[in-house]
Parts: C-alpha cells; sequence; structure tokens
C-alpha cells in the first residue's frame, strides 16, 4: 500500500475519532502492547510429537490441507514465519505433548522441564514469551474420565501429569520473567445419561485442589470450562457452572473459550459477571459455527462485543488473550494470521469506542442520542488505525500479506 495513503488516511482518521473524544495514538499504545498467545497446535492439528496416536478427548480438527508441520523445527520455523507478519510481541502456547522428547517415548507421569528447555532457549532467542497447557487427551488413558475418574490408579496418573506440567510451567515463567500461564482443560464427561453427575465433579474439584496446592511463583493456573465434546454430549464434569464455583472459591483464572457456551448465548455479557468473583480470565478466542467447531477466529459481532465487554469493564489487563482454533482444510499460516489479526481488530475497535460520550449520554437518560453514536461508531475509520498501526511496525499493511503466505507456502508448506 502507498505510504502516503496510509498517512493520510490515518491522519484524517485521527481527527475523526478526536472529535468525539477518543485519542487513536494511544488506542495504537495499547494495542501494541497487548500480547496474543498463539496456540502452536494451530501449526499440525493438534498432533503433537509424542507418538502418532490420534487426537481424542472429544475434539477434532477437519480437512486435509498439505503441508502441516511434522515436527518440532517445523512447528518452530512456522511460528518464526508467523511472527513476521504480526505487528507487536506475542506469545506462544505450548501443549505438554509439543515436548521436545529426543525420539523416546516419554509417557505423561514422567514428563519434566528438561523436555522443554528447548522451547524456553527458543522462545527467548526468538523473543517470545510462553504459555502452557497439560494434556489429558490422546493418551490410551484418556478414556472418558480423566482427573474425574473414580478409578484412583487412573485419577493419580493424571494429577500427577498436571502436577509435572505446573513445575515446568513455572521453570518457563521464571525463565521469561514473566508468569507463565497453564491452562488446564479435561475432556472428562459421558456420552450418554449418568446417574453420577455429582460424584465426578466432586472427584474433580478434589483432584484440582491436591494439583494447585503447590505454590509455583512464576506460573499462574488457569482451568477451562466447556458444554460438550464430540461423543461426550451428555454431561461433561467440568462445565460453566462448576468452573465458576471452583475460580469463584479457589481464585483461580478462568477460562473462557468463546466456541465453549451454547450457540445463541452471549458470551461477551459472561465477561463483567465472572470479573466480579475471578481473579483473573485466560481467553481462548475461537469462532465457533453452530457449534464448538474451532474455525478460524474472524472479525465477528460475537467477537467485537466481547472485547467492548473487556474494554468497558476497564479489564483488558485482567485477560490473558490467547486464540484456540484448529482448521485443517486451510493454509494453517493464513489460519493464524487471519485469526490473531482479527482478533487484534476486535481490540483495537474496542479501544476506539467513544466510551466517556456514551457513557455520559446514558446517565442523562438520552438513549436515541447513545443508540445514534454507537451506530456511528460502527463505520468511523477503523480500518485505517489498524492500516497505520502495521505500517508503523514494519508489518504488511492490509492484504499484502496474503502474498507473504504464499510464499511461504511455495517454498516451505509445500514441500512438506
Ligand atoms: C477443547 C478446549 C481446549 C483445546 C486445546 C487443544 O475444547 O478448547 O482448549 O482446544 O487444549
Ligand atoms: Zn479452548
Amino acid at each position: 500500500m502507498k505510504e502516503s495513503n496510509i498517512l493520510n488516511a490515518y491522519a484524517n482518521a485521527k481527527e475523526r475519532y478526536a472529535a468525539l473524544g477518543v485519542d487513536t495514538d494511544k488506542a495504537i499504545e495499547l494495542l501494541e502492547k497487548q500480547q496474543i498467545s498463539l496456540h502452536c497446535w494451530q501449526t499440525d492439528d493438534v498432533s503433537g510429537f509424542e507418538n502418532d496416536s490420534s487426537l481424542t478427548g472429544g475434539i477434532q480438527a477437519t480437512g486435509n490441507y498439505p503441508g502441516r508441520a511434522r515436527n518440532i523445527d517445523e512447528v518452530r520455523a512456522d511460528l518464526e514465519f508467523v511472527k513476521t507478519l504480526l505487528a507487536g510481541n506475542h506469545r506462544v502456547n505450548i501443549h505438554e505433548i509439543y515436548g521436545d522428547f529426543g525420539g523416546k517415548f516419554v509417557d505423561r507421569d514422567q514428563v519434566g522441564v528438561e523436555h522443554f528447555q528447548s522451547w524456553i532457549d527458543w522462545a527467548k532467542d526468538n523473543n517470545f514469551k510462553l504459555d502452557f497447557n497439560s494434556t489429558s487427551f490422546s493418551h490410551p488413558k484418556s478414556g472418558d474420565l480423566s482427573l474425574a475418574n473414580p478409578d484412583k490408579e487412573i485419577r493419580d496418573f493424571w494429577i500427577e501429569h498436571t502436577k509435572r506440567c505446573r513445575r515446568i510451567a513455572d521453570a518457563m515463567g521464571k525463565a521469561q520473567n514473566d508468569p507463565c500461564i497453564m491452562n488446564i482443560w479435561v475432556h472428562d464427561g459421558q456420552k450418554d445419561y449418568t446417574v453420577n453427575r455429582k460424584k465426578y465433579r466432586e472427584i474433580l474439584a478434589e483432584s484440582l485442589d491436591e494439583i494447585l496446592k503447590e505454590d509455583l511463583p512464576g506460573m499462574k493456573s488457569c482451568v477451562e470450562a466447556k458444554l460438550f465434546g464430540i461423543g461426550l454430549e451428555s454431561y461433561t464434569v467440568g462445565s460453566m457452572d462448576f468452573y465458576e464455583g471452583y475460580c469463584a472459591t479457589r481464585k483461580v483464572i478462568y477460562t473462557l473459550d468463546t466456541g465453549h457456551y451454547e450457540p445463541t448465548e452471549n458470551v461477551a455479557d459472561k465477561v463483567s459477571a465472572l470479573l466480579l468473583y475471578v481473579p483473573e480470565l485466560m481467553l481462548h478466542v475461537s469462532r465457533p459455527v453452530r457449534w464448538d467447531s474451532d474455525h478460524v477466529t474472524v472479525m465477528n459481532d460475537m467477537t467485537l462485543d466481547f472485547f467492548k465487554e473487556l474494554v468497558r469493564s476497564d479489564a483488558l489487563d485482567r485477560a490473558h488473550v490467547g486464540l484456540d482454533y484448529f482448521d485443517a482444510s486451510i493454509n494453517r499460516i493464513g489460519a493464524y494470521i487471519i485469526g490473531t489479526r482479527a482478533t487484534q481488530k476486535c481490540i483495537l475497535s474496542a479501544l476506539l469506542e467513544p466510551l466517556d460520550t456514551l457513557r455520559k449520554l446514558e446517565a442523562e437518560g438520552k438513549g436515541f442520542q447513545k443508540l445514534a453514536l454507537l451506530e456511528e461508531a460502527k463505520t468511523l475509520p477503523f480500518g485505517a488505525v489498524y492500516d497505520y498501526f502495521n505500517y508503523k511496525n514494519g508489518v504488511p499493511v492490509g492484504e499484502e500479506y496474503i502474498a507473504s503466505i504464499e510464499k511461504y507456502e511455495k517454498e516451505v508448506t509445500s514441500k512438506r
């Protein structure tokens, strides 16, 4: 895009927003600081490097677009390339099954910091911070119940795994001088009716209490609620109600995956309610299409509203923003950039809302004026601000990144 066009458009946009009391430079500054945790599992359809077992736990990546990352070097190469197309400094979110196991089988109850040292070094070299996830799925002991399993042997196996993961996250956080956010999502549920809803939830709460006992200052734990998984449609142990209560009473971070609610539910409305009771949020920004389909995040009403609610709650700094989708039907790097940029756009759009004016109008009971301004805000020259943000940070502006990804596909991913 022509430099003078970007600059002129920004100058006009800046003036337009200023007339409504919005400082675009300040919004850009905040967006530059906003880290987004890139989910490493977008590079390889949640395969990991443990062995070639198939994906279980009620989640599924559909499609077989060529070029998925097949090993640790390819995952890292893809992430390094992704970084060149994004403004800002971001994080990488790793699952336990992405450890550097050196070709050996390391069972989940045997994993240690040594299997992630090369990730820690790589992150440092590439100016990434790391987040982490225990992995309860795609394992012979996954079954329908892991941390909520009444069978003590199986439950203890997963408790040990999750405790070890917390120690790995602690080491990551200490090495990067910034807490590593570790997510615990377990798929536990039942395909058909269960007469033990309460029992499994009691066990899950007990297991989590045991896991979270250890004080590890380099990391923060979060727990992810969900509606259902494939093959686990009738009951999910870690439902929203379960984790809301758990996080509020234990003061643990609540992981809000935007795909984990009823399709007609207003996910944005949960933000302000949760933030009254839980310390922070971890976000998995996703796009559910009819169900928790994990389509690539785009700038749609749900995502726009979601970030507006965070900004209106003055809580951007109480949310850890991460992505969670896995679309194997299109270029995976392209999917990364679309989703990350869409998330940035939604955050920027929220930061550019003429909130003071809107709140004043509401306080004065000027309903028509408020609605009119909300409508007008939708077509303010927001794109000019986002273009300038990318230009200022030396990354492709607008659709320019498409050609970069095509080039990477031609030279790298198509040869896999
Ligand atoms: C599953 C959860 C979970 C996973 C990742 C791979 O429904 O969203 O976050 O997607 O752990
Ligand atoms: Zn998720």
